[in-house]
């Protein structure tokens, strides 16, 4: 197979913002570790091109998002600084396919992280501070439709993400922190951290034993996303998003 056209294939679908026919539909016997080496093929052009990593991400690790996507499986990309925006910014749909946001759980690292089975506390232990982040996603196939080696090859659908205020950890218990997604000043969808993996850190010790089993690790000052805690929503023309959680503030983005 050949990753790199096809890591080329993804790369220009995002700069030109067109979706485009998941790889499956040409290369049905794509596995999921074809799809990391299409992805980390990808993350190399986009950091020749100037990109900085800056963290990583875990994807599909609540139930909300599994069903919504039909997919049962974690997945795991990175994220670069070209993909920050700074909360309140005024997003411009038109650099996007079909953008939709969700609200996550941000885990700054205080020194670098690997390893097998690491535990909540071993996480913690690690982490300077936690934010709350709202993420914004737009797969670069149509209609948001692939499998698991196709998300996996499309970076995990990474796009774009705004991080709150940076919160010290101590005495907050991240299980049992609310948060509230409203747009346009109305609910749409409410959980806890339990959403994920039944603690959030659970995601950051899935990132670190999936760059493990590379050698890799994720490094001190990197962000980590831990996934979205609720469904994902489209994001539309004049929409004002916010994300609010307890004990972690709020951040919000205008399109
Ligand atoms: C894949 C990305 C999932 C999350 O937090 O669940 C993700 C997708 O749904 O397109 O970022
Ligand atoms: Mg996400």
């Amino acid at each position: 197979m050949d990753y790199q056209s096809w890591s080329d294939y993804l790369f220009q679908a995002q700069r030109k913002a067109i979706a485009v026919e998941p790889i499956t539909d040409f290369e049905k016997n794509l596995s999921v570790d074809d799809g990391y080496k299409i992805q980390e093929l990808l993350m190399d052009y986009r950091c020749n091109e100037g990109e900085k990593i800056i963290g990583a991400k875990a994807g599909l690790t609540s139930i909300a998002k599994q069903k919504a996507m039909g997919v049962n499986e974690p997945v795991y990309g990175i994220i670069t600084d070209k993909m920050m925006l700074v909360s309140g910014e005024k997003v411009e749909l038109d650099k996007f396919i079909h953008p939709r946001v969700e609200p996550e759980i941000v885990f700054i690292l205080g020194k670098d992280l690997s390893g097998h089975n690491l535990t909540v506390e071993e996480i913690l232990d690690a982490t300077e501070s936690v934010c709350c982040g709202l993420e914004i996603i737009d797969s670069r196939y149509l209609d948001f439709r692939f499998t698991l080696a196709d998300v996996v090859a499309d970076n995990t659908s990474a796009s774009a993400f705004i991080l709150g205020n940076p919160m010290p950890l101590t005495n907050l218990e991240l299980d049992l922190t609310g948060c509230l997604l409203e747009i346009n000043n109305e609910v749409v969808a409410t959980a806890t951290g339990a959403a994920v993996l039944g603690h959030p850190a659970r995601a950051v010790a899935l990132l670190a034993a999936w760059l493990h089993t590379q050698g890799k690790s994720l490094k001190k000052g990197w962000a980590v996303l831990s996934g979205g805690l609720t469904n994902a929503f489209p994001l539309e023309p004049n929409n004002y998003v916010r994300g609010s959680f307890a004990h972690l503030g709020s951040v919000s983005i205008k399109v």
